[in-house]
C-alpha cells in the first residue's frame, strides 16, 4: 500500500496541485474514519476542483482518476478509488469483493478490467485463462467458442484448448454454462455434425409410407401450400395415412362458427377440430382422395360403430364456396347419402350457400355443406337420421355433424337423443392415387 504523499508539482504544460496532507492520511491510515477526501488538482485545462464528498470522487471519469492515480503512486493497473468499488481475482472472475477498511484506497478494479493475480493486479490478459473477446475464464470452467469448434478448460490458471465439435453449415453451435451443442436448423433432421434436410409430406399418408405409424400431430406441406401446418394423422385403422379434417369427442368445442373461422380451422386436433376448408382444399388438389367417417354411437340403447367410406372426395376452392365436386363410390358398414352433398357449396351463418330460401348454416347452428337433403349418418339406422320437425329445417341436410354436440330443439349432430346418441364422429381423408 502507498503511503508517500502526493507532491504538489507542476509537469509540462499540465500543473497539477494535490492537497497532499488529504491523501497522504487517507491512504496511510486506511481504518481512520473519514467523512470525506479533500482533494483538489488542475487539469490541463486549468480546471481546478475540490472534491469534499463521497460522490463526487466516485464519480470522477477515468481519465481524472488515472490522473489522481498516478499523482499518489498506486501499484501498475490499480486505480485510487472508493473502497466498495468490485475487485476480483483471475481464479475468480466473476466474484465481486470489496475491502473497505477505508473509505479510499488503490484498487484493482474490474471496471477497469483489472484482476488480481497473486498479491498483483493486472490486466484481464494476463490473467492465465484470457480469451480475446470473452475476457477471463473462472478457473475449472469450461468455454466453447461460438462456432463449437473448440473447446477451453481453465485449470490452475492455465488455459487447454483442443478441437470440440464440427457443427454442419445446416446446424447452429448452442452454448451453454461452456458446453456447446450443435442443433439441426429448421427443416434439417440429425445430430448436428450432420444434418439433412427434413423429408416433407404432403399429407398423412406420405407420412405413413415413411415409416411413421404412430397415430400423432404431424407437420405437413401441401404442394400448393406456402409452409406447413399440422394435422392429426390416423395410423391404426384401416391401414393407416388418414389426414384427420373433422372430429367431435365431448362437444368442448363450439362448432357454430364463422365463414372465416370454418376457412381457417378451429379447435385442437388431438380433440375437437375442424381442419379447415382451405387446408382440405390445397390438401385435396393433391390427387385422389378417399373420405371415411367413422361414428360411435347409441342405437336403442346399444352402442354400435359404424364407418363409411367414398372413393373420391373433391372440393372446389373459395371461389367455389368449397363446392363438393365429387363423393365417388360408397363402402362401409352403415351410413350413406354423403352424396347427397355433392354439388353444394358450404355455408356458415354469415355466407349462406345453401341454395334455399333460409339460412340453413343459422338454423342448424354449423358449418357444413348444406342444401343436399336428408343426408343420413347411418343407413338402416333410421332413428339416427338428422330429422326435422319442419320440411324446411329437413330440406337443408340429413345430417348435421357439425351441429350442437348433444344439443337439443333439433339442433344436434343427431335427431333422437332419446334413440340414438352420437358419442363420436370424425372424418378423413386418404390418398389413393
Ligand atoms: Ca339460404
Amino acid at each position: 500500500m502507498p503511503s508517500s504523499p502526493a507532491t504538489e508539482h507542476s509537469s509540462a504544460g499540465e500543473p497539477l496541485a494535490i492537497t497532499s496532507t488529504t491523501f497522504e492520511s487517507t491512504l496511510g491510515q486506511s481504518t481512520e474514519k473519514r467523512s470525506s477526501a479533500m482533494v483538489s488538482y488542475k487539469n490541463g485545462q486549468t480546471l481546478l476542483r475540490k472534491l469534499t464528498t463521497t460522490q463526487e470522487i466516485t464519480s470522477l471519469s477515468p481519465t481524472d482518476k488515472s490522473i489522481m492515480t498516478s499523482t499518489i503512486g498506486c501499484p501498475p493497473n490499480m486505480i485510487f478509488a472508493f473502497c466498495n468499488e468490485c475487485q476480483s481475482a483471475c481464479q475468480q472472475p466473476n466474484a465481486c469483493y470489496t475491502e473497505c477498511s477505508s473509505f479510499y484506497k488503490c484498487i484493482c478494479s474490474r471496471l477497469y478490467d483489472s484482476f488480481m493475480k497473486g498479491d498483483d493486479c493486472v490486466p484481464a490478459e494476463e490473467c492465465g485463462c484470457f480469451i480475446q473477446g470473452q475476457g477471463v475464464i473462472p478457473d475449472n470452467a469450461y468455454y466453447t467458442s461460438d462456432d463449437c469448434s473448440y473447446q477451453c478448460f481453465c485449470l490452475n490458471d492455465v488455459l487447454d484448448c483442443q478441437p470440440y465439435l464440427n457443427c454442419s453449415d445446416n446446424a447452429m453451435c448452442e452454448v451453454q454454462d461452456g458446453v456447446g451443442l450443435c442443433n439441426c436448423n429448421e427443416g434439417f433432421d440429425g445430430n448436428g455434425e450432420t444434418c439433412s434436410p427434413k423429408p416433407t409430406f404432403t399429407d398423412c399418408n406420405d407420412v405413413y409410407n415413411a415409416g411413421y405409424t404412430q397415430d400423432g400431430v404431424y407437420s405437413v406441406t401441401p404442394l400448393s401450400w406456402n409452409g406447413s401446418f399440422d394435422v392429426f394423422c390416423s395410423m391404426s385403422i384401416d391401414g393407416g395415412g388418414w389426414t384427420v379434417f373433422q372430429r367431435r369427442v365431448n362437444g368442448s368445442i363450439d362448432f357454430f362458427k364463422s365463414w372465416n373461422e370454418y376457412r381457417e380451422g378451429f379447435g385442437d386436433n388431438q380433440h375437437e377440430f375442424w381442419l379447415g376448408n382451405e387446408k382440405l382444399y390445397h390438401i385435396l388438389q393433391q390427387g385422389t382422395y378417399e373420405v371415411r367417417v367413422d361414428t360411435v354411437m347409441s342405437v336403442d340403447g346399444s352402442i354400435v360403430t359404424d364407418y363409411h367410406k367414398y372413393s373420391n372426395f373433391q372440393i372446389g376452392d373459395e371461389t367455389t364456396m368449397y363446392r363438393v365436386i365429387d363423393c365417388g363410390q360408397w363402402s362401409g358398414t352403415q351410413g350413406q347419402a354423403m352424396h347427397k352433398v355433392q354439388d353444394m357449396s358450404f355455408s356458415t351463418y354469415d355466407q349462406d350457400n345453401d341454395g334455399l330460401s333460409f339460412n340453413c348454416a343459422f338454423h342448424h347452428q354449423g358449418g357444413w355443406w348444406y342444401g343436399g337433403e336428408d343426408w343420413s349418418l347411418t343407413l338402416g339406422r333410421d332413428n339416427c337420421k338428422f330429422w326435422f320437425d319442419t320440411n324446411t329445417q329437413r330440406a337443408c341436410t340429413g345430417s348435421n355433424p357439425n351441429g350442437v354436440y348433444n344439443g337439443s330443439n333439433g339442433e344436434t349432430i343427431f335427431l333422437q337423443p332419446a334413440f340414438c346418441d352420437v358419442y363420436y364422429f370424425e372424418m378423413k381423408i386418404r390418398r389413393t392415387v
